[in-house]
């Protein structure tokens, strides 16, 4: 495995990285899944100020990332960005997912960060099959962690042992 990249099975609100990615909706003004337990884990200040990003730029598109505090959670700031939904593979998913992951990690590098950590970016309520999101997610954070050597920790938080086992296959696969 490589030695910057970790898989593990977990809740993305209880790490203690810089980072945190929320898996959010163009909106920014929350929703389900991860979106919704971080909200209510970090308490209102994170809504506070996606409000002023929006206010500010307007929504945030497809693929792209905003970056908050982390109010009450371990993390000192929060990464939001937007997956795609998936529809049949033929509407660009593959590289609106990779904007995704990249977009994130620039920000992080932006804001001089060491480590982050992902869930599962578009394999819930956006559909996303796993195994095609886990070579795009794993396949985007490697390149990056070659091209760069400031952040150190990636870190892929899984919800469930399934979705665990099958980050861990796809990375044997690609030789991480
Ligand atoms: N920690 C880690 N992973 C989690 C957690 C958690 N606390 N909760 C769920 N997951 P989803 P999407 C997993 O639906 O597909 C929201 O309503 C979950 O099992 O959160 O990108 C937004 O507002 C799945 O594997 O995100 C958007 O409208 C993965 O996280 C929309 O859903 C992603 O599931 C975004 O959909």
């Amino acid at each position: 495995m490589h030695p910057n990249i970790e898989l593990i099975q977990g809740d993305i609100t209880q790490q203690d990285t810089d980072a945190i990615v929320n898996a959010a909706n163009s909106s920014l003004l929350g929703g389900g899944g991860v979106d919704g337990a971080i909200h209510r884990a970090g308490g209102p200040e994170i809504l506070a100020q996606c409000k002023k990003i929006v206010a500010r730029q307007g929504r945030c598109p497809t693929g792209q990332a905003v970056i908050t505090s982390a109010g009450n959670l371990k993390a000192r700031f929060v990464i939001h960005t937007v997956g795609p939904v998936y529809r049949d593979g033929q509407h660009g998913e593959n590289q609106l997912l990779a904007e995704a992951y990249l977009n994130s990690l620039e920000l992080a590098q932006q804001n001089h960060l060491k480590s982050i950590a992902f869930p599962s970016i578009s394999t819930g309520a956006y559909r996303f099959p796993i195994e095609k999101a886990a070579h795009v997610a794993l396949h985007t954070v490697h390149q990056f962690l070659k091209s760069q050597n400031q952040l150190d920790s990636v870190r892929f938080v899984l919800f469930s042992s399934n979705d665990l086992k099958i980050y861990q296959n796809i990375a044997r696969e690609i030789q991480l």
